[in-house]
């Protein structure tokens, strides 16, 4: 839902028809990843904080310092904060604006993978780890090499492997990747380096990782997201085609690419039958929220599947103080979702 918009918001009747509440409110949260580890559900949001930065298209307003890991005992039960499990401060590389996180575990290990700014201010990928799923973690001491843009998901295959998606435009600076190396002309508008509508649109993009999940073991690639007749979503599909918030699921082996759509504010998803794609769009997941931003996971919890989403209801609207909320997502026969509207009507 744009932000010019929510002025005419009755925010105490939209917070009656919301399909879910926060699942905390003594923070901010957003952009939650969704794993279950042993048995039991962890959460790992950013933590939106309000820094006083003006809004605009570069997200600068998006100031956020640290980490906090959210764990559930079961579905229904209350989320607890973990407390601080990383800060930039503790990051050597990273000078700013911690964005959407995820982690996974191996043998023992739990990985926290994590966008910020560096101090040359372009966003790069790192890693933090810890023996345990709440932190704290320990950065490795420089961002993983090769990696650029934001919001890191990594997806464990049934093979034991690991791929890492991502990339998000405007202020995720993916667009000025173009020619393989970052354009470091200030542009004027976060569109600038964006191709034509009618050229296809900008790539999120997948490595795999190396075994010990601190680098990436290939050079990272576009995704293809196609239309039903096998042509390349187009740059001005902005129904459709990916701006930001990747994620990667399982379902039925069929793999499920999962995005935010950006100014249109949609999660998208779309199909395919191998970890790098192709992968098919076929329809959307959640319609807009209150606030500018959309983003998710999909977790499955024993027998069911769960959308982790984030709203900025609690806020009364503010971009960047969002709250994660979960809603249960249900398949029809032929493998589609059915669409969740946050709100009902
Ligand atoms: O939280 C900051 C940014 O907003 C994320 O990295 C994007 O996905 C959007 O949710």
């Amino acid at each position: 839902m744009p932000e010019e918009s929510i002025e005419h918001i009755n925010f105490d009747d939209l917070n009656k028809r919301a399909i879910s509440k926060p699942i905390v409110n003594h923070i901010y949260t957003a952009d939650p990843s969704a794993h279950v580890f042993d048995g039991k559900i962890y959460i790992y949001p950013s933590h939106d904080v309000d820094a006083g930065e003006a809004f605009d298209d570069l997200g600068s307003h998006f100031a956020m310092e640290d980490y906090h890991v959210i764990s559930m005992d079961s579905i229904d039960s209350d989320a607890v904060d973990n407390g601080v499990a990383l800060h930039v401060d503790d990051v050597a590389w990273a000078k700013q604006q911690m964005w959407a996180p995820d982690a996974n575990e191996k043998d023992g290990t739990y990985y926290l993978f994590f966008p910020a700014k560096d101090y040359e201010g372009i966003f790069r990928i790192g890693v933090a780890t810890s023996s345990s799923p709440v932190g704290p973690f320990t950065p490795q001491p420089n961002a993983i090499k090769d990696s650029f843009s934001i919001d890191p998901a990594v997806f464990k295959d049934d093979d034991g492997s690991y791929y890492m998606y991502f990339g998000g435009l405007w202020g995720g600076q993916l667009q000025r990747w173009r020619t393989g190396t970052f354009n470091p002309e200030q542009p004027e508008s976060p569109t600038a380096f964006l191709p034509n509508d009618d050229e296809p649109a900008l790539l999120p993009i997948v490595a795999k990782m190396t075994d010990d999940l601190l680098e990436f073991a290939e050079k990272p690639k576009g995704i293809e997201i196609v239309d039903e007749l096998g042509n390349l979503l187009l740059a001005g599909d902005n129904d459709r085609r990916f701006f930001e918030a990747a994620w990667l699921h399982k379902e039925k082996d069929k793999y499920y690419f999962s995005y935010s759509t950006g100014d249109t504010h949609y999660i998208c998803y779309a199909i395919g039958d191998s970890p790098y794609g192709p992968f098919t769009y076929k329809g959307r997941i959640l319609n807009p929220v209150v606030g500018w931003t959309s983003h998710h996971s999909v977790c499955k919890v024993d027998d069911k599947t769960y959308l982790f989403y984030h709203d900025s209801s609690l806020s009364k609207g503010v971009t960047h103080l969002r709250s994660v909320k979960i809603a249960e997502i249900t398949y029809n026969k032929d493998g589609t979702i059915i669409t969740l509207d946050p709100y009902l009507k």
